[in-house]
């Protein structure tokens, strides 16, 4: 059996794969690092990811960063867990969306609140053209739909939205809170502790 060891920090990007790990159910093994306490930066983390970055995967023994690829791994391994479609535009777009993400709405915040909240507007109106075509961003239940909730997660109270704003947005945020899989993780991350920045 395959070897799964998960770096993660309680809240932070690492908890999309936190997440996925739950949704495919195999076995695997947590270490958290404390921000607080410079761990992603020890000379022994930084031997494993030179990024200093959570999330990092070990399998067996070998390192795969970035959420996106952890995530695409675990769907590719796994595809009794259904958390990618099969089809070629399918994967493309899956691609497009976890790009978009990673490039675009993570790094957003940094650059201030206005340009953070008309970001999150485009992904606002991208995610209501995905709904129409079924429940989820890609019609099925899919990995982009754990990357995409995670980073709303995190950025939803910051982005200060005003009252009907980032509907789609909530409306999958509250769908995604229904999962046992996102439950579990909440449940084990915060039992740990968050570290995070306000
Ligand atoms: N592009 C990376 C971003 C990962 C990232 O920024 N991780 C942050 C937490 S959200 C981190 O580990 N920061 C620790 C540090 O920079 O020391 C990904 O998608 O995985």
């Amino acid at each position: 059996m395959t070897s799964l060891v998960l770096y993660l920090s309680p809240g932070s990007s690492s908890m999309a794969v936190h997440i996925a790990l739950h949704e495919v159910g195999v076995p695997f093994e947590v270490r958290s690092l404390s921000f607080a306490r410079n761990e992603t930066r020890s000379p022994a983390f930084l031997a494993i990811n030179p990024a200093g970055k959570v999330p990092t995967l070990l399998i067996d023994g070998r390192p795969l960063t970035e959420v996106a690829g952890c995530l695409f791994y675990l769907a590719k391994r796994h595809p009794e867990a259904k958390l990618l479609p099969a089809d070629d535009e399918a994967q493309a777009q899956a691609v497009s969306w976890m790009s978009f993400i990673a490039s675009t709405l993570h790094p957003a915040r940094r650059q201030g609140l206005e340009h953070a909240q008309q970001v999150w507007q485009i992904a606002d109106h991208r995610l209501g053209q995905a709904l129409a075509d079924g429940d989820w961003v890609l019609g099925a239940y899919s990995i982009v739909d754990i990357h995409l909730f995670r980073l709303f997660w995190r950025m939803s109270k910051s982005l200060n939205p005003a009252p009907g704003t980032f509907g789609h947005l909530f409306a999958h945020y509250e769908k995604m809170m229904q999962r046992p899989a996102v439950q579990r993780t909440i449940e084990a991350e915060s039992a740990i502790g968050y570290e995070l920045p306000a």
